[in-house]
This record gives C-alpha cells, structure tokens and sequence, in this order.
C-alpha cells in the first residue's frame, strides 16, 4: 500500500536552467517528455509592399505572355534618347524644366552614338523615310542634357536600336516596369515620380488591331474585360490610343492605360526593316496598387510618411 517513501514529486520542470546544469540538480528532476506534435509559434517574417506585389503580378502576366524584360537599370538617361530618338521634338512642352529634372551634374551625355544621332538630326531637321520632319534647327546640345527619365519608353528606345543592329530582324516582345521621374505639381495622387509598365511587340505588318488584341489579351489577365478605346496623341505613336475600362467597383469608366504605334520617323533611323512596325502600351504601377489595396492618398501607398502597419496587413 502506498512506496515506503514519499518522493516529493514537483511538478514536471519544463525548462533546463543553467542552475540545475551547474548544480546537478536537474538529475532528480522529473521532466516534461518533449511533445514533438506540438505547434511551434509562428514566428514573425517580414511584409512585401503591395507595389512590389502587384509589380510581380505584371511580370508573371508579361512571362506567361512570352515578353522579355527590357534592362532599365539606369534612371539618368540623355535627352536623346528620352526624346530625340522617339521623334519628339526639341521645343516640346515636356522637354523643358517644368516637367523634367535635368542633371546639373553629370549635365551632358558623351557618349552616343553618332551615326544615329546623324539621322536622327536629319529627320527632325528636313524629314526622311517619306516623312517631312519638323523643319526646326536640331542642336546636339539639347540632345545631349542629362535629365531623370520621364518615361520607361527610353528604355524601349535603346532596346529596339540594339535589335535593329541584328540582322536578320527577329520579332521580339519586350517590357519594363521600373520608376520614372516628373518634375510636376504634386497632389494626392501625383508624386514627382511614378513606376512606368510598358509593353513593346515589333513583328513584320502589326496593326492596331494587333494592338487592341495584345491589349485585350493583357488587361483580361487582370480581370478587366470591358475595354474602349479612345483616339489620343502622343509625339512618338500614330495612330495613339487612350484606354478606357468600366470599373464595377468605381461604377465608372477608367482610364487605364494609353497605347499606340510607334512612328516611321522613330523605328526607320533605328535601322529597322521597313515593313517592321512596333505598337507599344503604357500604364502605371501605382494606379492598379492604389485600387486594388483600397489606398486613395498615393503618401499612403509610397513616402517617408507610410504607416508600416498597412504593409503588414496588406
Ligand atoms: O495606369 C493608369 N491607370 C490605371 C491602370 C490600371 C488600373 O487597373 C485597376 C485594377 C483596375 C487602373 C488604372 N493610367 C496611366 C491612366 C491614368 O491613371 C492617368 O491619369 C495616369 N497615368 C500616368 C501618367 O501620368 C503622368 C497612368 C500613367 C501612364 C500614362 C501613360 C503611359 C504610362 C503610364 C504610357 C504610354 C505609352 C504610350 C504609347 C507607347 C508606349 C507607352
């Protein structure tokens, strides 16, 4: 009946303390058996952002669409090539200070590459490739100012010459999701730059309808569907088009993109074969992040004054 002795039985020890180590005390110690089944605690990670989320839903739409991400790794790029290569005059209103930044320092680009920049003159100056030009006096200089990129269609530039010096031509489908810079009056959903979304497909014989297809195509992957399209200008595009979408949560039409075919007086000094043509579309990153998330002032999506907990529940 009963042991001969009385153990003083403590409660299981659920910790090892240094102190019984040392002591030894732990040898009379009855000790809880490890519950291997048990759930540990869930340990804290860290949060994306919800641009950086919604940046790699574009991307992953863009792969499975077959398109191949154009390098846009420099935010400083000449004028030549954010304007003058895309046809787009040297007294255009988006050319000056009040849109652009222009570097101080480095101020001027060295080096480019000459023989285009020669028709690149020439086409601005007295026209070619059956276009009649701007009949202005192109200078190098302005070409040559440093400016932070206004749009991601610099980097569209740069890839479409590097394709043209291949030869034979090969269709190719590019794009770029990266930041850009505007030198314009901030508000609640301007902020002096923005992530640009550009999509670039030069083939022989492509048409608007090939644009309005690839549109329809990549917006359907986003779950917009009822698209329209509305006649726009743009310097380096003819015809242009703005896009529109009806948004059923916003139950109005949505602007959510522009698009268009790159101009003759663009793709031919490139090089380009001339029955090559390029369409191309743009839209924003902050856009879609700031509808999808529910986020109507743009310093709550990006800025110094971001409340950390909307990336933790976002
Ligand atoms: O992103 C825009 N709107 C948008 C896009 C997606 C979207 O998805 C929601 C889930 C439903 C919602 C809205 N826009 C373009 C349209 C407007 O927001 C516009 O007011 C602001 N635009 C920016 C320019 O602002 C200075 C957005 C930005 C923009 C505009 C044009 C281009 C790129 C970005 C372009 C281009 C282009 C054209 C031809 C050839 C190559 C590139």
């Amino acid at each position: 009946m009963g042991s001969s002795h009385h153990h003083h039985h403590h409660k299981q020890e659920t910790e090892l303390s240094p102190e019984m180590i040392s002591s030894g005390s732990w040898r009379d110690r009855p000790f809880k058996p490890y519950n291997f089944l048990a759930h540990g605690v869930l340990p804290d990670s860290g949060h994306l952002h919800p641009l950086l989320k919604v940046r790699s839903q574009f991307r992953q739409i863009f792969l499975e669409m077959g398109f191949t991400e154009m390098p846009t790794d420099n935010f400083i790029e000449s004028s030549f090539w954010n304007f003058d290569a895309l046809f787009q005059p040297q007294q255009h209103p988006a050319r000056d200070q009040h849109d652009t930044f222009f570097l101080r320092d480095p101020a001027e680009a060295l080096q480019l590459p000459m023989d285009y920049v020669q028709r690149v003159k020439r086409t601005h100056s007295q026209g070619g490739y059956g276009s009649q030009g701007y009949k202005y006096n192109w200078k190098l200089d302005e070409a040559r100012k440093n400016l932070l990129r206004t749009h991601t269609t610099s980097a569209s530039a740069r890839a479409l010459y590097r394709l043209a010096q291949k030869k034979p031509f090969t269709p190719v489908k590019y794009f770029s999701i990266d930041r850009v810079f505007r030198n314009e009056t901030l508000d609640a959903t301007h902020l002096a730059e923005f992530h640009q979304i550009e999509g670039v497909v030069a083939d022989h014989g492509l048409t608007l309808g090939h644009l309005m297809g690839v549109l329809r195509e990549f917006f359907t992957k986003l779950g917009i569907t009822q698209l329209r399209f509305k006649p726009a200008y743009n310097p380096y595009t003819e015809p242009s088009m703005e896009v529109f979408s009806y948004h059923q949560g916003l139950k109005k039409w949505v602007e959510v993109g522009n698009s268009g075919v790159f101009r003759p007086e663009m793709l031919l000094p490139m090089g380009l074969p001339e029955n090559v043509s390029v369409i191309a579309w743009g839209l924003s990153l902050e856009r879609p992040t700031m509808i999808k998330y529910g986020i109507n002032n743009i310093r709550e999506l990006v800025g110094h004054k971001v409340n950390l907990q909307m990336v933790y529940d976002s």
